[in-house]
């Protein structure tokens, strides 16, 4: 049980963003990408207020520049509309601003004009240096996932360069394009570890797209899954044409529900959760701060036993006491 939310403008803003109101979700947004050092508790508290309260899935959508990630999207927001969902998409791609990108830019803009339209993008053009998502790209799809019934983010990545999205989703669909590879270069790319759905996308294009789709299905037999008791599901379709969007969307609505019977769900986030706050500890302290804290899964559990507060909360409480060891040290 929880009890009454305070009465102060970060909770009223949480609520009106859980509501799906589109202008204070953009409010919310502009407010955790403010870094002013005197803007920083406001933007905890408002993260505190809504963590936990939406379980709405979260879902990467990753693969190559020109594999048809944005339009795809576009074709799956049409099949979500027409079930009366509400859609978030983050788009972290920066090229996704030039090509088919900016067409689904504009279209959303347009349509999310209309405060109730139930669709809306945010773009973030930046990865941090070191070449992960940024911090405030699972903050965002945090809020986000508050305010609508599913929420997608659409990030270039192929393999390993994947290992960032991962924290912040529970599904992760490829997007592979027609005689992008055989299963050799799969292996040696590390694409079919992570991928909880593989899309064939232009299969417009003919034999090349079910070749393609053959050598994933070969390789996803070969093991070494991360989760090795789920196995995906490799889809053809177009998304230009609008072709196995269904089956795609049956798809994503199947691994939610092998995530719920499981328990992989709740494993996923509270590990995804600490995989967060390790990079931004990582990130501001190193691996000599890190190394401070006494265990090597006291950011796990810490971070397990603490559900309500936020990524970006727990991670500052943490750097505090890793600040304090370092004083130590100097003493
Ligand atoms: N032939 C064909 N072209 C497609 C299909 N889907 C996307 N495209 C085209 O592929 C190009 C890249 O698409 P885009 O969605 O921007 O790819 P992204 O970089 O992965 O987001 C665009 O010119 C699209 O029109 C498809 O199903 N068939
Ligand atoms: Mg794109």
């Amino acid at each position: 049980m929880q009890s009454e939310p305070p009465n102060d403008p970060e909770h009223a803003l949480a609520a009106a963003v859980t509501r799906g109101d589109l202008g204070s979700l953009s409010e919310a947004l502009n407010q955790i990408d403010d870094d002013r050092p005197e803007n920083r508790e406001a933007a905890l508290a408002l993260l505190d207020a809504i963590e936990g309260h939406s379980r709405s899935p979260r879902i990467g959508v990753t693969g190559a520049p020109g594999a048809g990630k944005s339009t795809l999207l576009d074709a799956l927001v049409a099949g979500l509309r027409e079930r009366d969902r509400s859609i978030g998409i983050l788009a972290v791609d920066p090229s996704s601003q030039r090509t088919g990108g900016a067409l689904l830019g504009d279209r959303m803009r347009l349509s999310s004009s209309a405060r109730d339209s139930g669709v809306f993008l945010r773009s973030l053009a930046a990865r941090d240096q070191l070449g992960g998502l940024s911090e405030i790209t699972g903050a965002s799809l945090d809020l986000m996932q508050a305010a609508f019934d599913i929420v997608f983010v659409e990030t270039v990545g192929v393999g390993q360069s994947e290992a960032g999205v991962i924290d912040i989703v529970d599904s992760l669909i490829f997007v592979a394009q027609p005689a992008s590879g055989d299963l050799i270069q799969f292996m040696k790319a590390g694409i079919l570890e992570w991928p909880d759905i593989f899309f064939v996308n232009k299969s417009d294009l003919g034999d090349a797209a079910r070749r393609t789709s053959a050598e994933l299905k070969a390789g996803l037999q070969l093991g070494g899954r991360r989760d090795p008791d789920y196995t995906p599901k490799v889809l053809c379709g177009s998304a230009r044409d609008a072709l196995g969007i269904d089956e795609l969307l049956e798809a994503i609505d199947e691994h939610q529900q092998y995530l719920e019977s499981s328990g992989q769900g709740d494993i996923r986030r509270t590990s995804g959760r600490a995989a967060r706050v390790r990079n931004t500890l990582m990130t501001r302290f190193g691996r000599y701060g890190l190394e401070r804290l006494t265990g090597p899964f006291e950011v796990e559990t810490y971070v397990g036993e603490k559900s309500h507060s936020s990524v970006e909360r727990l991670a500052d409480e943490l750097g505090l006491r890793i600040m304090k060891e370092l004083g130590r040290d100097v003493a």
